[in-house]
């Protein structure tokens, strides 16, 4: 039965199935993406399609829908073998690497292309099941580029939005692809394609012209006489949210503990990611190192904390990476460390918000040193955190934060001199310099925060204002 006039599809529901005693049940994930979309599902009665995130056994059907927090959910059901193929194979061995400038070199099997093509067909009749007439869907991210022509296909009446969470690639790469014609098609099904840059909308709309002879214009272009636009609608996070945590009395006594216990150094130095290839761990290690050996850092002096969040794990190139961590972490040690002071606190673990946010607060410089990065939140919830404008932020070029946060001691991660003395400049940046910086960010980040972003997407797809989530400021 159609019944939503706002479908949300993701890869992943924005929940978590829990054990409360006996019983499983649901729990709202935290996440930025749920965070700017349930006042807008809320208020219209909407639905999110995605998967639970527990493979289910081969014929048996999906979870029933179900209500949480006022958003209806519908999931969709992947087997063990759908993960290994659709998710681990096509999107993280075949598209996340090639959309990441090859860091990793993509790695393509007809298998998992055909895996791939019928979980997007599922997602596609599961969102056309709940949308009722002339709805607005909006479809998210790379692991679902073929759902918006499906969808269409099925029901022309709706309204579509594709937004991509990480890059795309230039025309060079892209043609990389096996299946490029058919991953162009599904996402010029949409009405509306966004992306986190302006460059990666160029890059599409060229593609456009050089792989099916269509001629963009402007920011659209004409397919089968309906026009489909591109733009870039960079991604935000929850500054309130942050604020709130980075001001509480427990998050700020926590914030000093962690500095006591690392040994009340004169600097901290922190690094928090996905443990992956993508964002720069081991040149940031790299150049750490270097610093050390040359004396130009000394610990305990400096100490540095590198979260790592398990990520992946079952994929080929996680497994070489983490190796390669692990390997650079313990000749840093190795080399710098004393008994009771490592030079690097390597953490191979998740933590709560308020932990991380307590990590923010506790840190002089924050090093986000990406190869190639959609975004970065990471950046942006290090300013947000900085409530007492503290806390220098040294920022890879080649995050897409990189084109708001302007005010960050920017370097290009390939260049390890560059990064040696973006740290550098960052340790020994004065007080008034220091502030100076984390107050322009701010400001610019209190203007644009998530709301922000999901309303100017929907509102660039013709969603009435009406229907569109306030922004805090
Ligand atoms: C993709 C794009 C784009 C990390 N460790 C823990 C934890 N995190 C949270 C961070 C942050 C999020 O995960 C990571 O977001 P990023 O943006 O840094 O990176 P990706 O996961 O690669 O995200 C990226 C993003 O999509 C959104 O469009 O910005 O470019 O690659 O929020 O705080 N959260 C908790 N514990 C941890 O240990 N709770």
């Amino acid at each position: 039965m159609a019944r939503s006039s706002f479908v949300v599809v993701a890869n992943r529901l924005p929940v978590d199935e829990v054990t409360i005693g006996e019983r499983r049940t649901w729990r709202r994930s935290p996440g930025g993406l749920v965070t700017a979309l349930h006042p807008v599902l809320a208020a219209q009665h909407g639905t999110w399609v995605g998967w639970s995130g527990s493979p289910a056994e081969p014929g048996q059907p999906a979870p029933e829908p179900f209500e949480l927090d006022g958003m209806a959910l519908h999931p969709v059901a992947l087997t063990a073998h759908d993960v290994e193929r659709y998710y681990e194979g096509f999107s993280n061995s075949s598209l996340w690497p090639l959309y990441h400038d090859a860091i990793e070199t993509p790695v393509y099997k007809r298998s998992w292309w055909e895996s791939y093509r019928r979980v997007n067909q599922r997602f596609a009749e599961a969102a056309a099941e709940e949308a009722g007439e002339e709805a607005t869907v909006w479809v998210q991210d790379y692991q679902l580029q073929l759902v918006p022509a499906m969808l269409r296909a099925i029901r022309p009446d709706l309204r579509i939005g594709f937004f991509l969470h990480i890059p795309f690639p230039p025309v060079e790469l892209f043609m990389q692809l096996p299946r490029r014609a058919e991953i162009l098609r599904g996402l010029l099904g949409a009405d509306l394609v966004g992306f986190q840059r302006p460059l990666a909308a160029q890059n599409f709309l060229r593609l456009t012209r050089h792989l099916l002879g269509l001629r963009p214009r402007g920011a659209g272009v004409d397919q089968d006489g309906r026009i489909v636009h591109a733009a870039a609608f960079p991604i935000s996070i929850d500054v309130a949210e942050i604020e709130a945590l980075a001001s509480s009395p427990l998050v700020r006594a926590r914030a000093e503990q962690i500095r006591a216990e690392l040994g009340d150094p004169k600097t901290v130095i922190l690094g928090v990611d996905r443990l992956d290839y993508t964002k720069g761990i081991e040149q940031r290690l790299k150049a750490f190192r270097e610093l050390l050996s040359e004396d130009r850092l000394t610990v305990p002096e400096v100490v540095m904390v590198q979260v790592a969040t398990p990520s992946r794990e079952r994929v080929e190139h996680y497994q070489s990476l983490r190796v390669k961590v692990e390997r650079e972490v313990g000749r840093i040690n190795g080399d710098h460390g004393r008994v009771g002071v490592p030079a690097v606190h390597y953490l191979h673990q998740s933590y709560s918000r308020s932990e991380l946010v307590a990590l923010y607060c506790a840190a002089d410089v924050m090093m986000v040193t990406p190869l190639r990065d959609g975004m970065n939140l990471v950046a942006k919830e290090y300013v947000a955190a900085r409530v007492d404008l503290g806390g220098a932020l040294v920022l890879s070029e080649f995050a897409g934060a990189a084109g708001e946060l302007r005010q960050a001691f920017l370097c290009n991660p390939h260049d390890l001199q560059g990064v040696k003395d973006a740290l550098m400049r960052a340790v020994q940046a004065d007080q008034t310099e220091v502030s100076r910086r984390m107050r322009a960010m701010r400001r610019h980040l209190r203007a644009h925060d998530v709301r922000h972003w999901a309303s100017s997407f929907l509102s660039a797809l013709g969603v009435p204002s009406a229907a569109l989530p306030a922004s805090e400021e």
